[in-house]
């Protein structure tokens, strides 16, 4: 069977969301909660990520059909495929798909040949800085804005010096930073401008998919990811030059037309994992669909409660509703971030801390950079109060009410939550 001619799945369809009502009388905290002994409020641990995967008679199908070409890898026509249709989806010149954005990351740093000093949130994956550090660039940690959570002109301006050479923005949970207020500073100064997008497929700023800012854009293909190849990601860039240098660079032999760079790596994605992508490509609509309605009936659900703000995107004319992404004020919601978690542990919801401790306080940068350890101080706080829950292909309507209602009761019940955990 052909992947080209597989059949898109229908369109999901968002049920309406009933309005949520917090119990009258809250019941006891041995009933309530799987951390003082009642039954879990999910049957198995739900993890954060969105873990979108092809039905497996396609799966094994497009198996097949590699195992009968025999050709495993090495910008094989899969891989070529999946660029093509990601070069129309995102409407960007080039597309080079690679084994996962951490290379890519590190393909980018060299293609641009930068030199000393590049500016980038703390607030990121630890791969954001790791890459830079892998192509013996030095961080400058910016912090974000409080309420976008992105990097911003007005933050980044004042961290310029004659090292710099470039800024890596990271667009973060599916929003977008200020593209255009950047490439104007950027210009100003003579910089580089790429981004992390590793968050970002199928969000539009402007009506522009993102993919088209900046020198650069690079992608994440992770199983974590909305869009998934199971590992994998890509490059994006409009530039026909960096497109060469960038084919060139993600392998010794090169693909596209041959052009002279100092390093090659080994950043090819293989086709086993082009497969996976065309196959999600085909359905991809439907997990945005399917995350939208999710995050609506996280928003309806948890709106009523008390020092929960669910993160909204600002920039982004179009999001991937990719993360839930919660901000817990601890004074009006009466647990902390860190109890929270523990409690919605035992219930098997494996939320997370996303990014926890922020690169800054992080190995190597801790020591490396200890100038960054207490100028960040947006970052420390989000890092200190964000909380990601489940969202995504596993993640039923029935498991966003549970989870919804173990928060509104934890937040209810805080004070009795409190002084048990004291008294153990
Ligand atoms: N830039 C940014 C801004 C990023 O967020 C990332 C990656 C990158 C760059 C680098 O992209 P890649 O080089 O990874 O393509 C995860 C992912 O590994 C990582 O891709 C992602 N961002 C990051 C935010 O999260 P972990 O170690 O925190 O999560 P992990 O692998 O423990 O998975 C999360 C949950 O999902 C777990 O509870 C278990 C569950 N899970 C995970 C996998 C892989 C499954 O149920 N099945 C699975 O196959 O890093």
């Amino acid at each position: 069977m052909s992947l080209l001619r597989e059949p898109p799945l229908r369109p999901f369809r968002a049920r309406p969301v009933p309005p949520f009502q917090v119990p009258a009388v809250a019941p006891a905290l041995n009933e309530a909660f799987a951390l003082f002994g009642a039954t879990p409020a999910l049957d198995r641990p739900l993890p954060v990520g969105q873990l979108y995967f092809p039905d497996w008679d396609r799966y094994e199908a497009s198996m097949r059909d590699i195992f009968e070409r025999q050709y495993y890898t090495n910008h094989g026509p899969l891989a070529q495929q999946l660029e093509a249709r990601l070069a129309e989806r995102l409407r960007v010149r080039h597309v080079i798909c690679v084994t996962n954005a951490t290379i890519g990351l590190i393909m980018a740093c060299e293609a641009l040949e930068l030199t000393g000093k590049v500016i980038l949130p703390s607030f990121t994956f630890i791969a954001t800085p790791q890459a830079l550090s892998w192509t013996r660039l030095t961080p400058v940690f910016c912090d974000v804005d409080p309420l976008t959570h992105q990097i911003t002109a007005d933050r980044i301006a004042p961290l310029i010096d004659a090292e710099v050479s470039a800024i890596l923005a990271v667009n973060l949970w599916g929003d977008a930073c200020p593209a255009a207020p950047l490439q104007a500073l950027a210009d100003r100064h003579g910089l580089k401008l790429f981004f992390d997008s590793a968050h970002s497929m199928g969000c539009e700023i402007g009506g522009v998919p993102v993919g088209n800012f900046g020198a650069l854009e690079v992608f994440s293909f992770h199983a974590t990811k909305a869009f998934s190849s199971a590992e994998g990601g890509c490059i994006t860039t409009n530039d026909d030059a960096l497109a060469a240098k960038l084919r060139n660079i993600r392998s010794s032999y090169g693909a596209g037309p041959a052009v002279s760079v100092v390093k090659t790596s080994n950043g090819r994605m293989s086709e086993a994992q082009a497969a996976i992508g065309l196959l999600n490509l085909d359905t991809f609509d439907t997990a945005l669909g399917r995350n939208r309605a999710s995050f609506a009936r996280y928003r309806s659900r948890l709106a009523p409660v008390p020092g929960v703000t669910l993160y909204e995107p600002r920039h982004a004319s179009k999001t991937n509703h990719q993360y839930v992404v919660l901000e817990i004020d601890e004074a009006r919601f009466g647990l902390s971030r860190d109890a929270l978690l523990g409690l919605l542990k035992a219930e098997n919801i494996v939320a997370r801390r996303y990014f926890y401790p922020g690169s800054h306080r992080s190995v190597p940068y801790l020591d490396e950079l200890p100038q960054f350890v207490d100028s960040l101080p947006e970052t420390d706080r989000l890092n200190a109060r964000l909380i990601q829950l489940p969202s995504g292909a596993l993640v039923s309507d029935a498991d966003i009410d549970a989870i919804a209602e173990r928060i509104a009761t934890a937040q209810q019940r805080a004070a009795d939550i409190v002084a048990r955990s004291s008294e153990a």
